[in-house]
């Protein structure tokens, strides 16, 4: 893993927290996006050295949706900038890693992205965040 790249966030309506991050707290706005993929409406945030994502859920049925409904608000994921994704994930496999697919999926900004299960590591939903050739783009 190189670092954390960022903190992902369940919110349930970004336009209402957007405020919060950008005037109470002084953070910089790098972009917002829809990953239709992952059902979510993300707003990328720049903290420093780490981004914080906040999702918003799109629809009923993605991963964001189900988490509001059971947790509320809150900490969702945290997210490790990789090279070389296939290789990570193999390697993790071959640990004892659950990963949540076998193959990378688009995320936001054109990273590959893939999950571990929260059930292999020790409660934490962490995701891999691949972003190739792009590594200062905002995500
Ligand atoms: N962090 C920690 N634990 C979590 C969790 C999270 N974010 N989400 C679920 N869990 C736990 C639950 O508490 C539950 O534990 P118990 O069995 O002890 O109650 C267990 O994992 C199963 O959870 P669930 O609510 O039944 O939910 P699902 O199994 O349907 O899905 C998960 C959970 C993690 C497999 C699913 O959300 C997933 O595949 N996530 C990966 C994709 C994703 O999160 N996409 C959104 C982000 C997209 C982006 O960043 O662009």
């Amino acid at each position: 893993m190189k670092k954390v790249d960022h903190i992902g966030i369940a919110i349930k309506d970004l336009n209402n927290a957007l405020p919060y991050y950008i005037e109470t707290l002084g953070l910089k706005l790098l972009g917002i996006e829809e990953v239709k993929s992952q059902k979510v409406k993300v707003a990328f945030i720049d903290a420093g050295n780490c981004k914080i994502e906040l999702l918003e859920p799109i629809g009923e049925d993605g991963a964001i949706a189900k988490f509001l409904e059971k947790r509320g608000e809150g900490i969702h994921h945290i997210a490790f900038g990789v090279s070389d994704i296939r290789t990570r994930m193999q390697e993790l496999k071959e640990k004892g890693v659950q990963m949540l697919q076998d193959e990378p999926k688009p995320g936001a900004g054109g990273a590959q992205v893939a999950f571990m299960h929260p059930k292999s590591s020790f409660g934490v939903l962490y995701e891999l965040c691949d972003k190739g050739d792009k590594p200062n783009g905002h995500l």
